[in-house]
């Protein structure tokens, strides 16, 4: 959204793997500990830097603060963008979630929870390919909010081998947005290359701060 927008921002990585997002300074911006999470040094009001987290509610206030950018223009559209970057955030981003963790970090073996997520997984690019057959962006005609919530997860569905071939609608607009010299700037500094690999190795250490006590512990 950012890059998007072009305006000016310094990107901190955290290194996940190693409990960077660990820390009660980070709490400080992100009360949940994940990320992303942004804080605007010149919020609209003039006052004191302002931390947002939560990636659906990051784009709702940079599009607030940058004159409705990225969102329809009518209310009809707004609500429409709304509802899909809602569904993102409550419905695709968690649930393919879950798919990559049991699928590429959980022991073998696991088939319940495999089946399960997989299955969620499918049903969502579903819906999103019946909804993409309808319009060209999953808000009606015009890029918005929605889909820059949901294209990096599509990005990522072959890290959990589900093919995008059975999908011609979300392949269309995929391909489009990718295109986008926004989307080019923006997508420079992701780790790509760590979603190709099934089951990455964790060390004991690393298992924990993602998944484990060392996670426990810092909410604490
Ligand atoms: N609903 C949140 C999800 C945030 C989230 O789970 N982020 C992951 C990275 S994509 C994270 O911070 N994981 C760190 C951890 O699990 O400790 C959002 O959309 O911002």
């Amino acid at each position: 959204m950012l890059a998007e927008l072009d305006v000016p921002h310094r990107l901190i990585p955290y290194d996940m793997l190693a409990g960077q997002h660990l820390t009660k300074a980070f709490r400080q911006i992100n009360p949940n500990g994940r990320l992303p999470a942004i804080v605007d040094h010149a919020p609209a009001d003039g006052g004191a830097p302002f931390p947002v987290f939560e990636s659906g509610a990051i784009l709702l206030y940079l599009s607030e603060k940058h004159g409705g950018a990225l969102m329809p223009g009518d209310a009809r559209g707004r609500a429409l963008a709304q509802q899909w970057l809602m569904w993102q955030m409550a419905g695709f981003g968690p649930m393919h979630g879950q798919a990559h963790h049991f699928i590429r970090y959980a022991p073998e073996g696991q088939d319940y929870p495999v089946t399960r997520y997989r299955n969620e997984a499918i049903r969502l690019l579903n819906v999103l390919e019946r909804r993409l057959q309808e319009t060209p962006y999953m808000a009606g005609d015009t890029y918005s909010v929605a889909d820059i919530a949901t294209w990096p997860w599509v990005r990522a569905v072959r890290a959990i081998q589900l093919p995008l071939e059975p999908y011609p609608a979300i392949q269309r607009w995929f391909a489009e947005i990718e295109e986008r010299p926004g989307v080019q700037r923006g997508t420079e500094i992701s780790n790509e290359r760590n979603l190709s690999s099934l089951r990455p190795q964790l060390t004991e250490e690393a298992w924990s701060n993602l998944f484990g006590e060392n996670m426990l512990k810092s909410g604490q």
